[in-house]
């Protein structure tokens, strides 16, 4: 089997490679185990001299790790302003977030130049190259320009709009053309294809897209589950809720992940339904991302607030309603909070996939299963149709959802998830990634 190049903008931190924590390099760990591969990407530093540094690279017997440093300039233009500034909330239908400078979309491309030059000298003929994410669409161009030959697919983790929101983007078309270098795209669901497939008609391009969920490791999560559920640190945290049900929320500080809405939900709930105030807490979970955004700053104030006033509004000397932490926790803790939990309330306003949504299936005690409330606007929530499913703008809906959720006997509860657990299962991030890499060798055999 050729080796296997993966490329993302950040390759796992040394302590995540064993264990690792988020979507992306869930997903990938899997399939880098499993055959000889080298993971290239940025380290995560910044150095004024990046240029000047070498690439690091850390031999391992299966994986190797290939990893070098941005310039602060690079890091606030290309990561921080259009990576995160433009791009994401474009892909997410967030147009009025977008903070356009054609210096930050130049930083962009001449980055990506950069990361397909430190790569060349790594890459053997035979190379299987994967590259992965919006920080990254141009990438396979200059490879390309560069002489590469061999096989190269690129995977999108988050939604891609229609034409209609996609043609705001300034530049978008040599965005779009920068793309045909590759040989398959895979995206997570059947509207971002479509949708990108629409994009390249209307800029009279052509490429090969195709969808291709992400999923996780079901069977490893339900063990880390079963096993933590008793830990110290999961029974301190149950204590702490003094025999209350609880609703669990876990995401990255983000406004496409629908937080504001969701709290608002909650309070909904207790107004309309007042038999649950002091009986039901609800435990967010939200480590900070992209402080150095502007549109993230705002958020997290948002946040802030409304949590303080639904405190202040419902809580009791005795009852706090709402517990939030910006804290990102252990992968072990949050696998037991999921399993304790009565409800994992999943409510972006648009996600690529979702894998909080699986994390939380897969973490269930099959003889007692909570229940998932997922927002229609998530690529899990086609597969996951057994979930409560909600617009995550309306409130109403998500605090009906809620009293629904509460009030479901065991027998409703365990059928749901049975063939919710059965998707999980089916769909995992090693068939993912087989799935996307046979179809990449397939269209250039
Ligand atoms: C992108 C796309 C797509 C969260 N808080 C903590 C923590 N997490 C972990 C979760 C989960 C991961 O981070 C988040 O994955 P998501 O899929 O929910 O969201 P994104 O980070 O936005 O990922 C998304 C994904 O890529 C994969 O393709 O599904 O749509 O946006 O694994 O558990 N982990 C720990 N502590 C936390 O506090 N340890």
């Amino acid at each position: 089997m050729e080796r296997l190049i993966v490329v993302s903008n950040r390759t796992p931190a040394q302590g995540e490679r064993t264990q690792p924590a988020g979507g992306l390099t869930v997903g990938l760990h899997e399939v880098v185990q499993t055959r000889e591969s080298l993971w290239f990407g940025w380290s995560g530093n910044q150095a004024e001299d990046a240029d000047a540094k070498p690439v690091q690279v850390e031999s391992g017997e299966t994986v190797s790790y290939a990893t070098f440093d941005l310039t602060p300039e690079q890091y606030e233009r290309f990561y921080l302003n259009f990576s995160n500034g433009v791009l994401w909330p474009l892909c997410h239908y967030r147009t009025d977030l977008i903070r356009y400078w054609r210096a930050d979309a130049e930083a962009y491309y001449a980055v990506n130049e950069r990361f397909a030059d430190r790569l060349l000298p790594y890459l053997r003929s035979d190379d299987t190259i994967w590259i992965h994410d919006y920080h990254l669409f141009p990438m396979g161009k200059r490879l390309r320009s560069r002489g590469v030959k061999g096989r190269i697919g690129f995977f999108l983790h988050i939604p891609f709009p229609p034409w209609s929101v996609a043609r705001v983007l300034p530049g978008v078309d040599r965005l779009l053309e920068s793309m045909t270098a590759y040989d398959r795209i895979g995206v997570q669901t059947h509207e971002d294809a479509e949708n990108l497939r629409g994009c390249f008609a209307a800029c009279g391009l052509e490429a090969v897209v195709e969808a291709c969920p992400i999923g996780i490791e079901p069977e490893s999560f339900r063990q880390t589950a079963i096993s933590s559920a008793a830990s110290d640190e999961v029974r301190k945290t149950l204590r702490s809720f003094d025999g209350h049900r609880f609703i669990i929320g876990v995401d990255r500080l983000d406004y496409s992940k629908g937080i504001p809405e969701r709290l608002r939900g909650f309070a909904r709930l207790l107004e309309r339904y007042p038999q649950y105030c002091e009986q039901v807490t609800f435990l967010q979970v939200t480590p900070v991302s992209r402080a150095g955004v502007e549109s993230y700053r705002a958020l997290k104030q948002q946040i802030d607030e409304l949590v303080g006033s639904i405190n202040g509004a419902h809580g009791t000397a005795a009852w706090t309603p709402v517990r939030y932490t910006t804290h990102g926790l252990a992968r072990e803790d949050l696998a037991g909070l999921y399993r304790h939990a009565d409800i994992g309330l999943v409510t972006p306003r648009r996600d690529g996939m979702n894998l909080v949504a699986k994390e939380f299936i897969a973490a269930q005690d099959e003889n007692d299963p909570g229940v998932l409330i997922l927002s229609r606007l998530a690529g899990a929530a086609p597969d996951l149709v057994k979930a409560l499913q909600v617009n995550p703008l309306d409130t109403d809906g998500i605090a009906d959802a809620l009293h629904t959720g509460l009030s479901m006997d065991r027998k409703a509860r365990h059928e749901a998830w049975s063939v919710m657990y059965g998707e999980v299962t089916r769909n995992t991030a090693g068939s993912w990634a087989k799935q996307f890499l046979d179809s990449l060798e397939m269209a250039t055999t």
